[in-house]
């Protein structure tokens, strides 16, 4: 008799958990590269508690950010591999792969919100192909604040840039450092303090976010406010991993996912001023740049984007196209 009760609610529990979810409760862990302060990583990790509360536990999302799981350099490689399930990533870190990743770092060709989210729009069908094909699947993407320059003295042409350590997070910010006479360095923002405190790296380009998230006013002293581009953080699945995901799971993913690109944007709109306001407090000069160094950065973002058009090719050019004709 004993043992029949025991059977009995054992396969009980054994229902109930089929219950809840479809198969057993998942844990995925998801690599981040950038502070557990910034604003993508707290969309992150409202991303994650909302799949989790969503699935009602069948999936847990647990974030990592700082690169403290995979380097931001590595993340790609992880997920496609399957050594984790799902994470975060800049979008044009990949442009050494294909150019078309560089859509977002075109110099001067989307310099506003508005116009993230338009070239977004005209970009997010070939970019999803793209992962689509490297056994990934893309949920959300989401802007840093505009693209500035860091420097430790004043600057007020490219001249003055010459020879000067480059910190670049991308192909296009290493070329950049070329044409305008500097020495073009790659680190990962999770390692950028440290870069500037032992004169590895003296300026760079970025935003006001990363600035103010790794404090960089500890080593230098001047942001000029150029907003060349904003470039693009992406969240990806493994491919194989979300084909074995249940139907009601990847509706609650998606629209968590949905939710997440939206509030994303909100909040980089908001912690742009907030960001630049830190710089300041933290003794920074922040402005605009002169009009004689925005007007030679212009000259060579065109040389830039006749650069990327020709590697991109026919795809890259109906990217710009069909942005353009939003405008
Ligand atoms: N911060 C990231 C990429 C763009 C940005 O604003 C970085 O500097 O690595």
């Amino acid at each position: 008799m004993k043992i029949m009760l025991k059977s009995v609610l054992a396969a009980g529990a054994i229902v109930a958990t089929a219950g809840v979810g479809t198969a057993q409760a998942e844990k995925w862990d998801m690599p981040m590269a950038y502070s557990a302060t910034n604003f993508h990583s707290a969309t992150g990790a409202e991303f994650a508690k909302c799949v989790t509360t969503g699935t009602g536990g069948a999936i847990e999302i647990v974030t990592h950010p700082s690169g403290s799981l995979f380097k931001g350099g590595d993340i790609k490689r992880a997920i496609q591999t399957g050594q984790a399930p799902i994470g975060e990533r800049l979008l044009s870190g990949h442009q050494n792969e294909n150019a078309l990743f560089g859509f977002d770092s075109i110099p001067f060709l989307a310099t506003s919100f508005d116009d993230s989210v338009k070239l977004w729009k005209a970009a997010k069908p070939t970019l999803t192909k793209l992962l689509d094909d490297q056994n990934l699947v893309l949920l959300y993407a989401v802007p840093w604040p505009p693209q500035g320059l860091y420097f430790k003295k004043e600057v007020n042409s490219v001249a003055d840039m010459k020879g000067i350590k480059f910190r670049s997070y991308n192909t296009a910010t290493a070329r950049l450092a070329e044409l305008t006479g500097m020495l073009p360095v790659t680190i990962e923002a999770a390692e950028i303090s440290q870069a500037f405190a032992t004169g590895v790296a003296e300026s760079m380009v970025s935003s006001g976010s990363t600035g103010y998230d790794r404090k960089v006013w500890e080593s230098l002293t001047h942001f000029y406010e150029v907003d060349a581009w904003l470039p693009r953080n992406y969240v990806m699945v493994n491919k194989d991993v979300w084909g074995k995901t249940s139907d009601a799971s990847k509706n609650v993913i998606t629209g968590c996912a949905n939710l997440a690109e939206y509030t994303g944007y909100y909040r980089s709109i908001q912690y742009t001023d907030f960001t630049l306001n830190g710089l300041k407090a933290g003794g920074m000069k922040v402005g605009p740049a002169s009009e004689k160094l925005v007007n030679e950065l212009k000259v060579i973002g065109e040389t830039m984007t006749a650069e990327w058009l020709k590697d991109a090719g026919a795809e890259g050019k109906a990217i710009v196209d069909a942005f353009k004709a939003m405008k």
